[in-house]
């Protein structure tokens, strides 16, 4: 059965609509009023092979900090529905994934307890009217409510726009292989029967 999700939220701030299907291809539909996190969330998709669709609107007049958080927790709740009882999955997901001049690290472990290791220092504050200091606020509301521990680690610098693009196809990259499923996974992977 296809891993699908479908959520909606809506707050004073922020009005977010999330469509996901675990086992797509990569195809995105995105409309949200901030083109580079769009440009993250297609990269991510493609690279992960999820099918997504997102439509958000909010506060922007006030700045992006509202719609790219909520679109984080509702990205984050829309995968965990989506995984369902995690019977049979890979559950870990790593990638080591290299931008020209940039290399950035990630893993991912399908654990149940949320948790964000993030070393991924932004040399610009703003990729056009974009401020990089919202990449932290995305990753930590995505991982908080699809209730994984995911790390992000540079391991070599550069270009800002490199290093968050590296981050999300790796992101992509490790959720793929973590929620991919292993026939020889018998029920739950873990030792405790439960994640
Ligand atoms: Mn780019």
């Amino acid at each position: 059965m296809a891993r699908k999700a479908e959520l909606a939220r809506e707050t004073k701030e922020t009005k977010i609509q999330v469509s996901l299907n675990l086992d797509g291809t990569g195809r995105v539909a995105l409309a949200t009023g901030v083109p580079f996190l769009e440009h993250m969330l297609a990269l991510l998709a493609r690279h992960g092979l999820f099918d997504l669709t997102v439509r958000a609107e909010g506060d922007l007049e006030v700045d992006s900090h509202h719609l790219v958080e909520d679109l984080g927790l509702v990205l984050g709740d829309a995968f965990n529905q989506a995984l369902g009882d995690k019977k049979g999955i890979t559950r870990y997901g790593m990638s080591l994934l290299p931008m020209d001049e940039v290399l950035v690290m990630a893993a991912v472990d399908i654990s149940g307890r949320p948790c964000l290791g993030l070393d991924l220092p932004l040399p610009a504050e703003r990729l056009g009217n974009f401020e990089t200091e919202l990449v932290a606020e995305f990753l930590r509301a995505f991982a908080t409510r699809a209730r994984i521990t995911l790390h992000l680690r540079l391991q070599a610098g550069g270009n800002t726009h490199h290093i968050i693009e590296a981050a999300f196809k790796g992101l992509g990259r490790a959720l793929a292989e973590a929620v991919r499923p292993d026939p020889r996974v018998d029920g739950i992977p873990s030792t405790k029967g439960t994640l």
